[in-house]
This record gives structure tokens, sequence and C-alpha cells, in this order.
């Protein structure tokens, strides 16, 4: 999850929409009451017009920012009623600008001459009426109750203590999220991971009836600028439609699924082993190292990259990670991160709550930046930590007078995610292992060991996750309006299908075992931003490695390379300024496309047919 200039209820329209793509879909006769602005067609020089309106738009928008994001900090990293009031507040202000009747008619008469302006101008009027379309005021009552459900529910989870054990209704043994991710990491006791991963999922009870509730509100709100509902407004981010993004995604499962189903046999064979039982269809979901069974890491026993970190102290993590983008030529970060983050857990016996996912927030559209963030020494941390730095260089970079402050987002919202992911890849690698000294000389790694476990925490495994389940449970959440009766059992039959994962037992309506996901309830209906950054992740990597770096791309490091560094600047640096699409093409040649990807793990294969010779795999 990021957090971005228009963040929480705006945060989801608050990227990137393409140029040469359609229009965002605003029927003629919509709900807008006001009168055509007077100055639009009056002047005789639009785009002057246009000039002095987007003027205006930016100048207010940098003014808002700051105080929202301030809200918004506080509400996340100290829950509290009166934080939560603050947070209400300052978005409702937001949006009666962002999302007022003016803003949105002064932008669609202006759009209405698209041909007569030039393509600057254009993008940041879509902008506008997306962000418009995100949060509208049009019908302040309806606003004002959906940005409330909103902050309630980001103070239910926030705020919300694990517990793993109980006598009645009293917790007598409470947990932190990242004690219930230790256990499932690394316990060999059923048992034992069977009762944190239950206790994983009980915050789904008290955020039940509120994603209900913020379903309708979404589609209600959605509805307001004429999208067919909330899914299709964040689809519409990319450009795309509904069908079109869905298709995107189960065309690059299909390719995906012969390699899935190999790395489901050889994992369920595996722990099976483990946990000395009978060898399951499905894989149970408390077998596996992650909450939401969206990573399996552990699997490979000769990898475990968790004890490279465990002697580590808590500030190597975000500082090892400035240094790989330092070493490609990025600036310190400034003082801002350092002085402003929360980057540690809240110390035990501190009232305090926060919010226990990372994230990463521009908290002026300048060089104000920030991380929430709650690291403990080991691999999930240390790569968290460089995904979170790909965001804030990503502000960073933007953050110039070339790209008018509304355009300070990503090329879309998938390349916001893509940067640190991509990061990500290669400091998991063998060689930027060895040059920073994690590995010893004689620390050998299995090329094919570390290629099958990055397989199975982070890629088809992954993908299977975020274009499968979430896209998939999402979409039916909220575009087919899911009944009530059926939001657990949906969330098992997508897990089922798309990953191969069970749970320990039937679970039923009383709870929402998906809402247990944050980015269910505070980052919704765009879940698929992470499967189209894995895409986008290997496309980049592949042309890196190969035109720049010269290596291999499995073993292949961007550490202390310029131009690595200055090829992925002049990304950044264009923030929504230019088409996705075609910013993508003019880099890789390609459009967005699974085959990277593929080609990545292809190896793969053979591999894995070999180890489940003579099973029958599938799910
Ligand atoms: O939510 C995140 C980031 C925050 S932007 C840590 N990620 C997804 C997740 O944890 O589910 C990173 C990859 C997947
Ligand atoms: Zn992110």
């Amino acid at each position: 999850m990021r957090r971005v200039a228009l963040v929480g209820v705006f945060s989801f329209l608050s990227l990137a929409f393409a140029c040469g793509a359609p229009e965002p879909r605003i029927p003629p006769g919509s709900a807008i009451a006001a009168p055509l602005p007077r100055a639009v067609l009056a002047s005789g020089n639009l785009q002057q017009d246009a000039k002095l309106f987007l003027e205006f738009y930016n100048r207010a928008l940098v003014d808002m920012t700051a105080e929202l994001q301030d809200s918004e900090w506080k509400a996340s990293t100290d829950v509290s009623d009166a934080h939560a009031g603050e947070r209400v507040g300052a978005e409702q202000v937001m949006a009666g600008f962002t999302g007022s009747a003016y803003v949105v008619a002064r932008a669609k008469a202006l759009l209405a001459h698209a041909t007569e302006l030039d393509d600057l101008t254009v993008r940041q009027l879509r902008v506008i009426l997306l962000d418009a379309a995100g949060a509208p005021a049009t019908d302040r009552a309806l606003l004002g109750r959906r940005i409330a459900a909103e902050a309630k529910q980001s103070a239910t989870q926030d705020g919300y203590v694990y517990c793993l054990q109980r006598q009645g209704t009293r917790c007598v043994k409470t947990a932190t999220a990242n004690d219930i991710d230790d256990v499932l990491r690394s316990s060999v006791d059923l048992g034992v991971r069977e009762n944190a991963w239950r206790a994983s999922k009980d915050i789904g009870k008290p955020l039940r009836a509120g994603i209900l509730d913020l379903r309708d509100l979404r589609n209600a709100t959605s509805k307001q600028l004429g999208y067919s509902d909330f899914y299709a407004l964040q689809v519409a981010d990319y450009g795309m439609t509904t069908d079109e993004m869905m298709k995107l995604l189960d065309d690059s499962l299909a390719e995906l699924r012969p390699l899935l189903t190999q790395l489901q046999c050889y994992a369920r064979k595996t722990l099976a082993k483990r946990y000395k039982q009978k060898e399951p269809t499905l894989l149970p979901a408390h077998w596996i190292g992650n909450r939401w069974a969206q990573s399996w890491p552990g699997i490979v026993d000769s990898v475990n990259l968790d004890k490279l970190f465990t002697s580590k102290p808590p500030a190597y993590f975000p500082e090892q990670a400035e240094k790989y983008y330092v070493s490609m030529g990025f600036d310190p970060l400034p003082k801002s991160f350092w002085e402003g983050s929360d980057l540690y857990p809240v110390k035990k016996g501190d009232a305090r709550h926060k919010n226990s996912h990372a994230s990463a927030w521009h908290m002026d559209l300048e060089n104000n930046v920030r991380s929430l963030m709650s690291v403990e020494p080991n691999e999930d941390w240390f790569l968290t930590a460089h995904h979170e730095l790909g965001h804030i260089y990503y502000y960073l970079s933007y953050a110039i007078e070339s790209v008018p402050p509304v355009l300070r987002r990503g090329a879309n919202r998938a390349f916001h995610e893509g940067v640190g992911e991509l990061i990500s890849l290669s400091v998991r690698q063998e060689p930027y292992l060895r040059q920073v000294g994690l590995l010893g000389a004689s620390d050998k790694l299995d090329p094919t060991n570390m290629l099958l476990d990055d397989a199975l925490s982070k890629g088809p495994v992954f993908f299977a996750f975020s274009a499968g389940t979430m896209a998939h449970y999402e979409h039916d959440l909220y575009s087919a309006n899911l009944p009530a009766t059926e939001l657990n059992a949906r969330w098992w039959k997508y897990v089922a299908e798309f990953q191969g994962v069970a749970p320990p037992s039937q679970r039923d309506e009383s709870t929402c075992d998906a809402c247990s996901k944050t980015h269910i309830n505070d980052d919704p209906g765009q879940y698929y931003d992470y499967a189209l950054a894995t895409l986008i992740k290997h496309q980049l990597h592949e042309h890196f490695c190969k035109d720049i770096v010269h290596a291999d791309p499995h073993a292949c490091t961007y550490y202390q390379n310029k131009q690595v560094g200055d090829a992925l600047r002049k990304i950044l640096a264009l923030g929504d300024t230019r088409d996705w699409r075609a910013v993508l093409r003019e880099v890789t040649g390609e459009d967005i496309s699974v085959n990277a990807m593929a080609r990545y793990y292809a190896p793969l294969i053979e591999v894995l047919k070999k180890e489940n010779a003579g099973k029958t795999c599938g799910f």
C-alpha cells in the first residue's frame, strides 16, 4: 500500500490516467447540476482559460495536501477517535474542493475541446475528473457517510489487537502482526501454527459489517459521475474497462498456470513431509508461512535468507535500502524522511496503536516524504524497506517543475508499485548479497533453489493471489454486488481455484476472512496493481539486465550502476505526464505482457517435473 497526494479515501484515484486512452466514462446529463463556467468558452482563448484553471487547481491542491496528509498520518500512526475525527474533517474539506460541482463542470467543459488543448493540459483535466469521481461532493451527505465509514473501518483495523489465547472472552495472550508472522514463518508445530493462523483471521469479524457498508457507499459515490461501480472507476485509472483488465489478468494467469500447478504440487509434497501429514490436494492455509498464502516462503530448505538478517539492528534496513538507491545515483533521503517516518514497532507496553502494514507517504507533493513500517530483522522487512523506498524515490523524482502537482503520481499505479519490487528482485539475488557482504566467501547458494524459492514467494504464487484471488474477489464484491451471505464462501472459492489453498476447516459467514487483508479495507479495488507491477517489474528487469548490465536476469545487480539509475530516474521523473503504455513501449520495446515473467521462471518447469514425477498434480 502506498499513500500519495490525495490519500485514504482519495488515494484510489491519485495516480495515473493514460493519454490516448478512452476518456473517463462520464455520461451526458450526469448528476452535476452547476451551470457551465462562464469563462470557458467566452474568452476566445481556450488554452489560456485552461491554464488559469489549472494554476488555480494545482495551487489549491498543494495547499490542501499537506494538511490532509498530516491528518491521515496521525490517524494511521496513533489511532484515536480524535485523530479519526480530524481525518474525516480534512477529507471533507479536500473533497469539497476536488469533488466540487464547480471543478467537475469546469474540467468537463474544457475537455469538451480537448483537441484544441495541449497534451499536458488534457492529461491534467482528465486526472482532475477522475479524482472528482473518486470523492464527488455532488451529494454531500452521501460523501460524508462514506468518508466517516472509511475512517471507522481504518481505525477498527489499525487499533485491532490480535489474540493468541483467551480465557472466556478475555484475551490472556495478545500478539502483534509481526508476532503472528514469526510463528507462521518458523513453527513446525501444526497446532501452534493453526492457532496463530486463526488468530490472524479473527480481525475479520469486527470488519465484516464495515466492508458491506463501504461496498455500498463506494459503489454509490462512483455512480455519481457515471461509473457503473467502484471497481470500474478504479480500473479506469489505467484507461481500461473492467473487462479489459480482467482479460489481461486472466490471460496472464493462464500462461503461468502450468508452472503454478507444479509449484503447488511441490509445495504440498514438501510440507506434508515436513509436518508428517498425508499429502492433500489443496494446501492447508496454516501450513504456509504467510497469513494469506500470498507467498510461500521457507519451503526450499536450503534457502533461508532470514538468517542473514537476524543480527542486524533495525536501522540497518532503511539505511541499507537508501544506500542501494544512492549507489545508483539517487540523492540521499531528505531530512524529512528520517525525522518524520515511523519505522519500527511500537514498544511493548506503549498504549499507542499504529497501522502494522508498510506504506510510503508524499506529505506535500514536494520533498516532504515519510514511511510507516514496523521493521523486524528478517528477509521480509529487508525487501519491504526497498519496496517503500521505491515509492519514496518516485515521489522525490517527480516533485519537479516540469510535472504539475496534479500529475505527481506514477505513470500508473502499477509503475509506482513496481519500482521497489524491481529493486527487491535484484537485492535478493546472489551478486548483490555478496557485494554488500551479506553472503561471505564460503556461503554457497544454489541458483536453481534460489529461483524456486523466488517463484514460491514472489513469482507465480504471488501472481495467483494478486491477479487471481484478490482481483476476482474485489471484482465480485463491487461489480457483481456479492451477496452478504457469500462474503466468505466466495473468498475461499477463489483461494482454492487460483491458489490451490484451503482453510484448516470450513469457515462460516459470521466473519470476513478477506477483510484480514488490509488492502480490502483501505486500498480497495486496486490490488491488481501489484499483479501488473509484477509484469512490469520483469519487463524492466529483463531490459536493464540485458541491455545495460549485460548480465543474466537471474544474477543481475544494479548496485553502483549509474546507467541503470539514470534509466530508472528518467521514467520516475515523468510522473504521469506521459501515457504509461507509450513509456513502457519506449523503454522495453514491448506492451505490457507476461512474457518476460514467464521467461524468468521457465527454467523451473523441467526441474519441477522431475521433482514431481509420478505424482498427480493439479487443483
Ligand atoms: O502492500 C504492499 C506494500 C505496501 S505498498 C508493502 N505490498 C503488497 C502486500 O503486502 O500485500 C507489497 C507487495 C504486495
Ligand atoms: Zn507499495
